[in-house]
């Protein structure tokens, strides 16, 4: 999760997402506990001007893996619930098309990861 500055309406979250099984596994929404309003957003360019949308459901093939990172997909960490900054850890879950959850905590860092 990338810092904002203090008063942000939203922070910026990355990640690497690994399907290690031999199913296909489908990521349809995310939760949090420290955020009103967490989205999963792909950002592309149209015409030259560059927008964010939801992402919509994630598919991932067995083995897939796919890349949260800045100019692409983020998590979009809408109404913080408490102050973050860095050094801080944010709880998030993804929520699979079959109700499973994954559950994991990231740190607040100041920079975000080079693509
Ligand atoms: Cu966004």
């Amino acid at each position: 999760m990338r810092a904002a500055p203090p008063g942000a309406a939203a922070l910026a979250g990355y990640l690497v997402l690994r399907n290690p099984c031999d199913a296909v596994v489908e990521v349809v929404d995310v939760e949090s506990l420290d955020f009103g309003a967490p989205m999963i957003h792909r950002t592309e360019e149209i015409d030259g001007i560059s927008r964010m949308r939801e992402a919509g459901r994630l598919v991932l093939a067995p083995g897939e893996s796919l890349a949260f990172e800045p100019g692409g997909l983020h998590l979009m960490l809408m109404k913080p619930l408490r102050p973050l900054s860095e050094g801080d850890v944010v709880r998030i879950r993804l929520v699979l098309a079959d109700g499973r959850r994954l559950y994991a905590e990231y740190p607040v860092r100041r920079e975000a990861p080079v693509p």
